[in-house]
């Protein structure tokens, strides 16, 4: 087994992000699988360390018109594959009972870090109705009074669609008083908004806290 030290980590993602630009979808699979999952790195770290920080990676490098929008497209696409691929090993603790519903605004179309956020709030047991990018009030208020969950959990990433998360909350509160709902994404670290002044909780930076804030909140 490789100790998994913060080299070997910083290694497989550089392998990761290389076989992402390549269009190699059965190499990044196979670094994920072989070299990370069945060495014992922890799912949770693949999702975080690898996954994400990739993707990070891939957007400075299509910022600064290295690379086109077209490869930044091929190499979402195989980290969209790989979420899906390693969700059936996601490890899981015992069902708790709640509910949580995951959504991004109307217009937002950045849609992995909610999903990634999804899958570590069903490793914790909870019960997850994940919708995806760009859902619109009502519609996302329809959902709501159909379901009733315990925690709603919005995704912003532009801060452009800060309006859109006004009227989100604003429908939520309408269709399910009390709910409690969760904010976050990277329109967050860009611009923190006032949660007082919307009445939301910013939940954390990453699906990690999303999901420790999440268990504080519902008693779980
Ligand atoms: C892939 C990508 C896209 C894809 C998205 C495809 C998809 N299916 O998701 C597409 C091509 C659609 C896209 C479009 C655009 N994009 Co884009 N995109 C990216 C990129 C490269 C990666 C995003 C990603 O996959 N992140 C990985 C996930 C796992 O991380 P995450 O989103 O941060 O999520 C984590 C946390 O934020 C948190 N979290 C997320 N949601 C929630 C919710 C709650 C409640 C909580 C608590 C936590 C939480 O937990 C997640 C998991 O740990 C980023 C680069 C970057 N730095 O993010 C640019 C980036 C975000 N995009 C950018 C831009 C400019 C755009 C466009 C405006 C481009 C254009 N001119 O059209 C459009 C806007 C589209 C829209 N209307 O939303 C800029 C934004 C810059 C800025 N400061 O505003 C970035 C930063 C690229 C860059 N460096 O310039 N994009």
């Amino acid at each position: 087994m490789l100790p998994q030290t913060e080299p070997s980590l910083t290694t497989l993602r550089e392998q990761y992000v290389a076989a992402q630009l390549a269009g190699n979808r059965r190499e990044a699979l196979r670094l994920l699988v072989d070299e990370g999952l069945l060495r014992g790195v922890p799912l949770q770290v693949l999702h975080l360390e690898v996954i994400q920080l990739a993707q990070y990676e891939i957007g400075r490098l299509w910022q600064e018109n290295i690379i086109s929008v077209a490869q930044e497209h091929l190499a979402t696409s195989i980290s969209q594959l790989a979420l899906a691929h390693l969700y059936r090993h996601l490890p899981r603790d015992p069902e708790n009972g709640k509910v949580v519903m995951v959504s991004c605004v109307e217009g937002e179309l950045h849609e992995m870090g909610p999903r990634m956020a999804s899958d570590f709030l069903e490793m914790a047991g909870f019960d997850v109705r994940f919708l995806g990018a760009s859902v619109p009030p009502e519609h996302l208020a329809r959902m709501l009074r159909e379901v009733r969950p315990d925690l709603l959990a919005l995704s912003v990433t532009m801060t452009y669609h800060l309006p859109q998360l006004r009227e989100a909350v604003k429908h939520a509160r309408e269709a399910v008083p009390g709910v409690p709902i969760a904010v976050g994404g990277l329109a967050f670290r860009w611009a923190p908004v006032l949660e007082e002044d919307l009445g939301v909780s910013f939940f954390g930076r990453d699906a990690r806290e999303l999901v420790a804030t999440a268990c504080r909140t519902l008693g779980v």
